[in-house]
Parts: C-alpha cells; sequence; structure tokens
C-alpha cells in the first residue's frame, strides 16, 4: 500500500457520513495556487486535473486556478493550504522545507543522479516516506511533478568551475539550504520571492539566479542575465497537492476521483516538460543567451560536502531518506 492509498483510509468518515446524510452529496468548489504563467507545463497540467475532477464528479467538485502567483508568494501559499485557506497548489518540495523536513532531502544538491531516477524513486519509496512527512504537516500529494534541473545563470560571467561562483550575489528560494548551497562556493546568496527575481537582476541588486531552462525563459530572466551555465545542482520534483482539510470534506469516492486525476496530470505534465524544456532551451539562445556545458561537474559536488555534513548533523532522523536515495 503506498501514500496515495493510505491517505484514502484517513478520511474522517464520521464526518463525511455527517455533511453527506445532511447535503446528501458535497458540493465544493475549490481554490487553486500555481506561480506560473498560463502557458506553462505545470498551468495546463493543473487545468487539466480540475477539469477532470469537475467532469468525473459530476460537478460536485469544482475548482478555479489562480495562476501568476496572485494568491501570494509560494511560502505564504503552501501554509494557507495547510490551513484550508487554500484547497489545493502545485508547490516545489524547495520551498517546502520549512514545513516538511522531509523534503528538504530533495533539496540537497546532486542527491538524485539524473532525472529519470527522480521519477523512479518518487513513484517508489522514497516519494512514499516524503509524502507521509507532508500529510502529517496537512498537505496531500496528489502527483509528482517534474521541474528537470536548476542551473545558475547571471549577467557578469559563465560558471565553469566552482571558483567562478566565488563573490556573486544569486538568488535562491526560501530555504537555508541554498544559501548553504551557494556560501559553499563563497557565493552571496539572497532569498528571495520569485516574482522579484526579474528586476532584482535588472537593478543588479542580485546578479543572477538559477533555475530550470523554463523558468529562466518563462520570466524572462535570460533577457537581463545571459549566461547560462548547465551545473544541474538541484534536481527537486513538484507536487500538486491538496489541503487535507478540504481532502476531509471529500466523499471517499470524490477522493477516489481526485487522487486519480492528479496522477494523470502528472503524467500530462512531465510529457509537455519535456516539450517545453527543450523549446525554452531554443528560445533563450535565440534570444541571445550563451548557455555552457559543465566539463567536470565533481568539483562542484565535492563543495557541497558541508551542506551535506551540516544536513545530517542537523537532521540525524531524515539520514535513512538521504541513504533510500544514495542506495546506501
Ligand atoms: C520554479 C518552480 C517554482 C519556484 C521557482 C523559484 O517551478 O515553484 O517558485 O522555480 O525559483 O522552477 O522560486
Amino acid at each position: 500500500m503506498n501514500v496515495f492509498t493510505k491517505i484514502k483510509l484517513t478520511a474522517t468518515a464520521a464526518t463525511l457520513s455527517l455533511t453527506c446524510a445532511a447535503t446528501g452529496a458535497l458540493a465544493l468548489d475549490m481554490r487553486g495556487w500555481n506561480i506560473h504563467v498560463e502557458d506553462y507545463p505545470v498551468s495546463i497540467a493543473m487545468e487539466s486535473f480540475i477539469a477532470e475532477v469537475a467532469e468525473k464528479t459530476g460537478g460536485e467538485v469544482t475548482g478555479k486556478i489562480y495562476h501568476n502567483g496572485v494568491l501570494g508568494s509560494q511560502p505564504d501559499a503552501i501554509e494557507q493550504v495547510r490551513l484550508g485557506v487554500i484547497d489545493f497548489g502545485e508547490f516545489s518540495l524547495g520551498p517546502m522545507g520549512q514545513s516538511v523536513p522531509e523534503t528538504n532531502v530533495v533539496s540537497l544538491p546532486f542527491i538524485f543522479p539524473s532525472i529519470p531516477e527522480m521519477y523512479k524513486m518518487m513513484d517508489g519509496e522514497v516519494g512514499e516516506a516524503i509524502g507521509k512527512g507532508m500529510i502529517a504537516k496537512g498537505i496531500v500529494p496528489l502527483g509528482w511533478y517534474d521541474a528537470g534541473a536548476r542551473s545558475f545563470y547571471n549577467s557578469v560571467r559563465p560558471i565553469n568551475t566552482p571558483a567562478d561562483v566565488e563573490g556573486l550575489k544569486v538568488r535562491v528560494m526560501s530555504n537555508d539550504l541554498f544559501v548553504k548551497m551557494v556560501e559553499a562556493m563563497d557565493g552571496n546568496a539572497t532569498p528571495m520571492a520569485f516574482a522579484e527575481v526579474y528586476q532584482s537582476i535588472k537593478t543588479g541588486v542580485v546578479d543572477g539566479a538559477e533555475n530550470n531552462p523554463p523558468s529562466y525563459e518563462s520570466t524572462n530572466h535570460y533577457e537581463v542575465a545571459k549566461y547560462y551555465s548547465l551545473t544541474e545542482h538541484l534536481i527537486i520534483p513538484e507536487c500538486l497537492c491538496m489541503s487535507l482539510k478540504t481532502w476531509e470534506k471529500l466523499t471517499p469516492e470524490q477522493q477516489e476521483i481526485v487522487m486519480a486525476a492528479g496522477r494523470k496530470s502528472a503524467e500530462l505534465q512531465r510529457k509537455l516538460w519535456q516539450e517545453r524544456e527543450a523549446a525554452s532551451l531554443e528560445k533563450v539562445q535565440a534570444g541571445g543567451t550563451i548557455i555552457n556545458t559543465i566539463a567536470d561537474k565533481a568539483p562542484f559536488q565535492a563543495a557541497m560536502a558541508p551542506v551535506y555534513e551540516a544536513f545530517l548533523a542537523e537532521n540525524p532522523d531524515l539520514k535513512p531518506i538521504v541513504d533510500l536515495i544514495q542506495g546506501n
């Protein structure tokens, strides 16, 4: 039994039967949070999820997705989902670390050997262990989405070795692990909301940031930071998630529909992701981006040793998940 089936059994049967007895069928109109623009793979997959849920529940469970982060920053939205103020959302596991410690494991640089391995592990025991941690904090995972690999970009110089990061002002997502990651290469890290990055690079508040090709492209960061260096230091899965509070309002049949629709949307998202990644790389290059690959990633990996040491010293209970990923 995996985490997706187990959660079905945790629905509060008593509350549900009361609600359903009173109303016949439960009607629910949900609010969904999304940080991305409307034609982004995540956004298209989320729309397909909600359309499927509405159709399969005969219009009893419906929803509206608020794209472009209009419902607030990602760390805030994660809290709102936990509180049940926002019903569902699509999150990077990066900023989720503050609320769900287990998710921090996938924010360790170079933890996954490759993206296909990440898929395999998230669809197996690793995803299950992380999903359990999320549920314990009020967030129900419905499907793991792909976000490729994140690489550094900046307006100053291409990065080929960790020494090239020295002195650069780099925006990171809100999580202390990413600050430590940049500091391990003697760069200056600034945690900042996604929406502020373009202006901050443009005005020189930071020299650059790090992200996957579709986000680098869809935010137009490539217009202001033309060196994109394929360090691929972070492979952080994303998640379509529902508030446990909302989940508990659904009947068991509706829960089953929601879970199946979540998984189906993840399949679509992963396919769309591949296409968008290729298209984004082409678009940024046509727009003047200078892309460099990294001949040898070993020095970057070696530079991350103190990040791992500090993490494991502070979170000994998470070592089993780290070991699971690293095959120890
Ligand atoms: C994108 C993620 C998004 C993050 C963003 C960021 O999809 O969830 O908010 O990076 O860097 O790749 O903040």
